[in-house]
């Protein structure tokens, strides 16, 4: 049991220096084309760099769950693998966009792309190449597949759920613009975070690998969704608490929803509680760069218990999602639902 264990996170780091090697010398081979390709390894290095390969081990992870052994050829193991490195390649592209855009300093313990010396902006178009990257390796690997086109039009769909999710995240928080009473839980933080964070860390790899197996009814997957979106909703609370309480040497980041007037967990659920007098002093000192304020949106958290709150919300969520999964899973293993589970609750990054 311990060498299992083991194998999937090391086939999986395996595989990256194949997959570069692949989109950097084995695709477009035109000599004129050497400093481009030179760079597209230096952005495929930097910006998978230091993740935790949940959303990619998981492809793998699943369907050893959902195939009996004998159909796990050596192939269809290195295709699993491919097809999570590919999720990667995505998170990477959104990571480096949602950097610039959220103005953030570090990722995965190191500067933002966008931050180091001489790229800038130009991070804009290596998150592009990053995207691209996704669909070259697709197609390499799985162009001869019965599933190639569930599995293109699962990424696209899940691409453009996730951008518009990212939209809302992005409008709600206008820069000097401080509107508490957007802030609602129901209407707005729910369809923000299943969007921009849900379908793309939850339901995409997990229906990769059903495709994979050859499920594809709408019923099987729609269960599985269920489920998933409801694990993505809570590990992106999960990052909000940890934008403001986690320790930036374990998270690899540095929080900035404060002074981005984020519509975050935190700041929602304060609301819900905080009395008139409270909500005053949030007013005047949320989404501001100045370190004063941000220290006094962090006193208030601490003076409505804001840790107590979320760790309540913790383990209730881990509850519910035990129930939804006796209830929802069906036909499905629930090993594929309760080893992602087991990932991320009292997770610290
Ligand atoms: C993450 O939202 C969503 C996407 C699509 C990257 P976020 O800005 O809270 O993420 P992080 O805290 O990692 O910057
Ligand atoms: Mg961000
Ligand atoms: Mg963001
Ligand atoms: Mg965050």
């Amino acid at each position: 049991l311990n060498g299992k264990k083991k194998k999937n996170p090391q086939l999986f780091e395996a595989h990256f220096e194949e997959l570069v090697t692949e989109l950097t010398e084995g695709d477009f081979t035109d000599p004129v084309l050497d400093d481009a390709l030179n760079r597209l390894r230096e952005v495929l290095v930097y910006n998978t760099a230091g993740g935790k390969r949940n959303r990619g081990l998981s492809v793998i992870g699943s369907l050893r769950e959902l195939l009996p052994p004998a159909q796990l050829t050596q192939h269809t193991v290195q295709r699993a693998l491919m097809v999570g490195w590919c999720i990667e390649l995505l998170q990477a592209f959104f990571l480096v966009a949602d950097d610039i855009m959220d103005t953030s300093v570090t990722r995965r313990g190191q500067p933002c792309w966008y931050k180091r010396d001489g790229i800038g902006l130009d991070a804009i178009n290596d998150s592009f190449l990053l995207e691209g990257s996704v669909y070259r390796l697709l197609r390499r690997h799985c162009r001869d597949q019965p599933y190639y086109v569930h599995l293109l039009e699962l990424f696209t769909e899940t691409s453009y759920q996730t951008e518009l999710g990212q939209a809302l995240d992005l409008m709600t928080a206008p820069p000097g613009q401080i509107d508490l009473n957007r802030f609602t839980m129901e209407r707005l933080y729910k369809a923000i975070v299943k969007y921009k964070t849900a379908f793309y860390s939850f339901y995409l790899p997990v229906a990769a690998a059903m495709y994979m197996a050859g499920i594809k009814s709408e019923e099987e997957h729609n269960n599985a969704k269920h489920i998933l979106l409801e694990m993505g909703e809570f590990f992106q609370i999960q990052d909000d608490y940890l934008d403001c309480y986690g320790d930036p040497a374990v998270t690899g980041k540095i929080g900035t929803d404060i002074q981005d007037n984020k519509c975050s967990w935190l700041v929602v659920t304060a609301l819900e509680i905080m009395t008139p007098e409270q909500r005053a002093e949030l007013e005047a000192c949320y989404g501001q760069q100045d370190d004063a304020r941000v220290e006094k949106v962090k006193a208030l958290y601490s003076t409505l218990q804001m840790p107590k709150l979320y760790h309540k919300y913790e383990d209730e969520s881990y509850q519910r999602l035990q129930k939804l999964i006796e209830c929802h899973a069906q036909n499905l293993p629930h090993s594929v639902f309760l080893n992602f589970a087991k990932k991320i609750y009292k997770r610290n990054k």
